[in-house]
């Protein structure tokens, strides 16, 4: 293989709906690109993910980019927040719209990729065994794939049926294969957005289901519904114009905050907002409630007590519905469940809450659970126990820059980038939703989308003015790593764990908690890009 001569100009890694914009915008600009992608085909999330029950918690009409963009003008949304399956077959006409499979290779998982000093090339082992390599290398591996089973003693000692939520069996089309539950004792593990999905339809068919909780969540209701063509006209209207409206709010989510603090409004005031939140479809009550939620909280606590009323209401048993409220975290400063009679299901006989955080599970048998001195019999023990969020699927990859140096070694204080986008002795590396950038704390169809977007003019700047090496200079990294981490700082996410965190012990015992995202905002995010892109990429060292 010639040193000056990269098999191509550009590999992206991962075929989500992410990736596979890449892979088009760059063959359209010209460039060699090739992509590879571990599932058998596009997707992503929505390959990866088939549990019953797995749907959207954006608006689909706001989360479809290509739909809004043109590329699927007549794709129609059947629901308000689409399931999985139609997602996976709107990612799919999407890849045939664009034409973009040939130039991926699937079932084909990325193993190292090597920056080799000498030919400014990144080499990349694959792997059947193969090598190849390429002069940029684009990172689509998506913030939520690198799933996370529990360290659980015994579990491959389970004689039952037992998967990970997001390595569910596939059915022949783009559904879940059907797992039927009827007349069976099920175990779900985790009680994350995930879990709260797939909970309620397990309990209406199981003859027993037991959710084992550590961290109950703040959870509200999704209320879905079907969408006709009319109904979306009147709720989204010219998709160019709300494409423009999306990228004003801050997570490219249809909803605007109040520009009211809370603590600035009557108690009546409050009440007569939330109550009118609450019952909506979406995140109103997270995205769209007053603009101090986050940041106060003495604000924060007024959402609270509401929800924790609300909860108190559904739930019968005073007993469960205590467990079900969380006491170690404000509102919203982890990811908010969308649920759909998530709480009416405590009320059947045939569920039961175990409070894991009280009697910790001791251990996985071939019977089933030992929950302190308590073995559960089940015959499905499903594991919704999430993802190593943002880094996670990176850190699987042996990926190695200047000096040898891992990315995982350089990022073990947490990620260092400028904008979120490189890292200083990664030349040419660009991550696209990932640490620190803008997009991962996001609708990601959009910011996703805008992100490509932004690479794709950096990469054909580069071309045209005969640059191949970009990095960033040391300053500019520091800088933007710092305003990162104090943004964080300022938020009541600061003091909660979350899959966006890395959680570590500092020695004297005290914890130490690292932002994986960014929350200073989209728009704040694209204009910072836009400036430094008007200005020849400032801060890059473009040669
Ligand atoms: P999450 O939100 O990370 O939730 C994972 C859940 O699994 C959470 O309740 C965890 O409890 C629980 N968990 C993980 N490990 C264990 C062990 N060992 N014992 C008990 N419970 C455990 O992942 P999801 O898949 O639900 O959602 C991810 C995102 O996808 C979501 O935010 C949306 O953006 C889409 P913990 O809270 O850690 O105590």
């Amino acid at each position: 293989m010639s040193v000056q001569n990269p098999q191509h100009d550009v590999i992206v890694i991962g075929a989500g709906i992410t990736g596979m914009y890449q892979v088009y915008l760059l063959h359209n600009a010209g460039l060699r690109v090739q992509g590879y992608e571990a599932g058998s085909d596009v997707g992503g999330t929505w390959y990866w993910n088939r549990y019953p029950g797995c749907r959207l918690d954006t608006e689909s009409y706001a989360y479809g980019y290509f739909e809004l963009k043109g590329i699927l003008p007549d794709w129609q949304w059947s629901e308000r927040f689409a399931s999985q399956p139609e997602l996976l077959r709107y990612a799919k006409r999407a890849a045939d719209t664009m034409g973009i499979r040939p130039a991926f290779r699937f079932n084909t998982r990325v193993e190292a990729a090597h920056f080799d000093e000498l030919g400014n090339i990144w080499r990349l082992r694959l792997d059947d065994g193969s090598e190849t390599s390429c002069r940029f290398l684009v990172s689509a591996v998506g913030p939520l794939s690198a799933t996370r089973m529990p360290n659980i003693p015994g579990i491959d000692s389970f004689q039952g049926v037992s998967f990970h939520t997001s390595r569910w069996p596939r059915g022949e089309d783009e559904g879940p294969r059907d797992v039927d539950f009827t007349g069976k004792r099920v175990g779900i593990i985790g009680t994350g957005a995930t879990g709260v999905q797939i909970i309620p339809i397990v309990a209406a068919q199981a003859s027993k289901l037991h959710v084992f909780q550590r961290t109950a969540n703040w959870c509200i209701p999704l209320a879905n519904h079907a969408l006709t063509p009319e109904l979306i006209e009147e709720l989204r209207g010219d998709p160019e114009a709300f494409v423009d409206f999306l990228k004003t709010t801050e997570t490219a989510f249809p909803y605007r905050r109040s520009r009211k603090k809370a603590i600035d409004a009557t108690p009546l005031e409050r009440e007569a907002l939330f109550e009118s939140l609450y019952p909506m479809p979406g995140y109103g009550l997270w995205l769209g409630a007053y603009r101090d939620l986050l940041t106060n909280k003495v604000s924060n606590d007024f959402m609270v007590e509401f929800v924790t009323r609300k909860i108190r209401e559904r739930v019968k048993d005073s007993r469960i519905a205590e467990k079900l409220i969380p006491s170690d975290h404000a509102f919203g400063t982890r990811r908010v469940p969308m649920e759909t009679n998530y709480y009416e299901i405590y009320n059947q006989d045939n569920v039961e809450l175990v409070d894991v955080r009280q009697t910790p599970i001791e251990r996985v048998t071939p019977k089933g659970m030992q929950v302190g001195d308590r073995e559960i019999e089940l015959d499905v023990l499903i594991y919704a126990t999430g993802f190593d969020g943002v880094t996670g699927a990176l850190d699987r990859i042996d990926i190695r820059g200047r000096g040898g140096i891992a990315l995982k070694e350089a990022w073990a204080d947490g990620p260092s980038t400028y904008l979120g986008v490189q890292a200083r002795g990664f030349p040419n590396f660009f991550t696209l939703v990932g640490a620190h950038n803008g997009a991962s704390f996001c609708n990601i169809g959009v910011c996703g989308a805008l992100q490509v977007e932004w690479v794709t003019e950096m990469l054909v700047y580069m071309r045209d003015n005969r640059l191949t090496s970009s990095e960033p200079v040391p300053h500019y990294e520091e800088d933007w790593t710092r305003h990162v981490y104090d943004v964080y700082a300022q938020t009541l996410l600061a003091d909660t764990d979350a899959w966006w965190v890395r959680t570590t012990r500092n020695p004297d015992g005290s914890i130490r908690r690292r932002a994986l995202i960014y929350v200073g905002g989209a728009p704040d995010y694209r204009e910072r890009c836009a400036k430094v892109a008007a200005n020849g990429y400032e801060g890059f060292a473009l040669a």
